[in-house]
Formats: structure tokens, sequence, C-alpha cells
């Protein structure tokens, strides 16, 4: 498989998993350059695709994170192609840089946010999570960002606001996939407003400790653990709050194949195939999947009273 990397992020850049590993259990100040040091690998000033020491999140699973090279070279980008490896291939197309986020609808200080400043709201965590895809592979990645609910507070949504519409890039100069009626463009997601305010709900910048390549979503994507992947809108442009529950694009393009809620639940089986069990991408045999993704305990109140076979 070739896999292209970023522009702006040459191979001899990128931080091999097992030294990142290391990395990681001193990242905080002074003690991250040192390891840095004791590696023998030389600490660079102006690292522009670094995004420095983050947080440690509670959140975090313990599990190994995947490879770089499988975060990055097998993903969903329709925007780019609907192979796994096209993302990898055409997204040097995307401009991440200068970028705005318009948050608006039913919110009291609706407004544009640069990227720099957006980045600057809160501090950026590492967390670690588990993902599932509705297609039945999953992963772990370590991605860096903040909750979003960090974002919502500072708009002040109104009582009206019950969802939350997410809205990716749609631009044919930059997404060439764009042009194929494969979705409704541009890409939107949806979330219940307090499924938004979840502290497990990532605004996520970057992954592996630095700024997401293009095909993982640059300059910034929605990252929601307890359900499939395709909730987890990339490069978006416009966060609305609004009364209704957005008709979201999977759900457009076949509602009986992808529910608003996509909730993963291992006890409701796609139509076309079941959601039992998933393949970790790098291993051959197959694990059970877990309820809510394994996060049940941060995550299931939010789901009493709704029948979620019915609302799946
Ligand atoms: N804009 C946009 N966001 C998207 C998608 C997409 O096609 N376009 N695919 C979704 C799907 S189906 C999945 S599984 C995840 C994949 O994220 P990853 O490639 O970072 O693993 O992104 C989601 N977000
Ligand atoms: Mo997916």
């Amino acid at each position: 498989m070739l896999i292209r990397r970023p522009a702006d992020l040459p191979a001899s850049e990128i931080t091999p998993e097992g030294l990142y590993l290391d990395r990681r259990a001193f990242l905080g100040g002074t003690a991250a350059a040192l390891a840095l040091a004791a590696s023998g690998r030389p600490l660079r000033a102006a690292d522009p695709g670094g995004l420095g020491p983050l947080a440690r999140s509670p959140y975090s699973t313990t599990e190994r994170p995947n490879r770089w090279e499988e975060v990055t070279g097998y993903n969903n980008f329709y925007e780019f192609g609907t192979g796994k490896d096209d993302p990898a291939r055409e997204a040097w197309r995307l401009k991440p840089r200068p970028w705005t986020v318009r948050v608006t609808g039913e919110c009291l200080k609706p407004r544009t946010f640069g990227l720099e400043e957006l980045m600057r709201l809160a501090p950026l965590e590492e967390r670690i999570y588990r993902m599932r895809c509705v297609e039945g592979w999953s992963m772990v990645i370590p991605w860096a960002g903040f909750p979003l609910k960090t974002l919502l507070d500072r708009v002040e949504p109104k009582s009206t606001a019950r969802y939350v519409a997410f809205f990716s890039l749609a631009d044919l100069q930059q997404e060439p996939g764009v042009r194929l009626p494969v979705l409704d463009w541009p890409y939107l997601e949806g979330l219940r407003l307090d499924e938004a305010r979840n502290p497990l709900t990532l605004l996520a910048f970057g992954v592996y400790g630095r700024v997401l390549p293009n095909q993982s979503g640059a300059p910034l994507r929605l990252v929601v653990p307890w359900k499939y992947g395709f909730k987890g809108a990339k490069s978006i442009v416009e966060i609305r709050l609004v009364r209704d529950q957005p008709w979201t694009s999977w759900a457009k393009a076949n509602p009986n194949e992808y529910g608003f809620y996509a909730t993963v639940n291992p006890g409701v089986d796609h139509p076309r195939w079941s959601q039992a069990t998933e393949r970790r991408i790098g291993e051959w045999s197959r694990r059970p999947t877990l309820m809510f993704n394994g996060y049940g305990d941060q995550v299931a109140s939010m789901y009493t009273g709704l029948d979620l076979r019915r609302n799946f």
C-alpha cells in the first residue's frame, strides 16, 4: 500500500510508535525534552507539526495504540474517494491553514473562530480512544484535543438548542471526491446536545502528539468513541446548534443502515452483517464488540428510556 504523507511531514519527522509510547510516559514540561534527548533524537525548537506537551486524560484506554501507518493509511474520508487508501493518497490537496469555524444557530453568542484561537481555548489533552467503524473494524488512536463542551459553553446555547450539527468542508477544488454523488455534500453529522456535552466527546486537532494529517480530518474533527466512526465528522467548518434532529449524510444515504444514534451496540446487527465482533486493524482474529464500545460507565445514563434497538 502506498502511503503518501502530508506534504509538511517528511518521513524523518514521524515518531515511530514505539518511541512515542516510551515518550508518552514522560510527557509534561521539560521531562518530554529530556526523554527526547535521551532517545538520541535532536529536539527541534521549530517543529511545526508537534503539539508540545499534552495533558494526560483519565479517559484514555491502556490498550496499545495502532501504528501511525495504520491510523493515517487506512481511512474513511469520502471527500477524497471511497477506498481506504484514497485519503492518504489524495488528501494533500486539502489546505487546512488558514481555517475558520463558524459556531451558529440557537446560541446567545454565535461567532467565527480562527483555528489558532480555537486551539487555545483549553489545554490540549491526549485521549487514547478505542474507535469502532460500522464496517466491522476497530483501532486504538491517541487523539489530541479538548472536550467539545468547552467550545459550546463559549457560545452559550439557548434552551431551544437540542441538537448539534457538524458540517465538513465540501470544496471541489480541494476534495475531488465531492464530485461523486456517494453522499449528500457537505458531509453532515449530528449529536444530541447532551451527547455533544459529554466529557468523552472530543474536538480533536491532533493525533500521535502532532497536528492532524489531512486524511485524519485536518485541521479539526469530532471524536465520539462510544459511537460508530462515522459520527466523527472531519475537517469541520461549521458547528450549528439546532432545534431538530439533523438529517445526517449517512442517514440520508441509507436510513435503514445508518441511524442517527449510531451507538455501538453488538446486539443490533447492521442489515447486511453482524455487529457482534470486530477486527482490530493489525490483528487477524476477531474480538467481541463491547456495548457502547466499552464506554458504558460514562455514557449509558444518557440513554435510559431510549430503545437503542429501535433508535440504532
Ligand atoms: N467529512 C467526513 N468525515 C468523516 C467521514 C467522511 O467520509 N467524511 N467518514 C467517517 C467514517 S465512516 C469513519 S469510520 C471515520 C474514520 O476516521 P479515521 O479515518 O480518522 O479513522 O471518519 C468519519 N468522518
Ligand atoms: Mo465508518
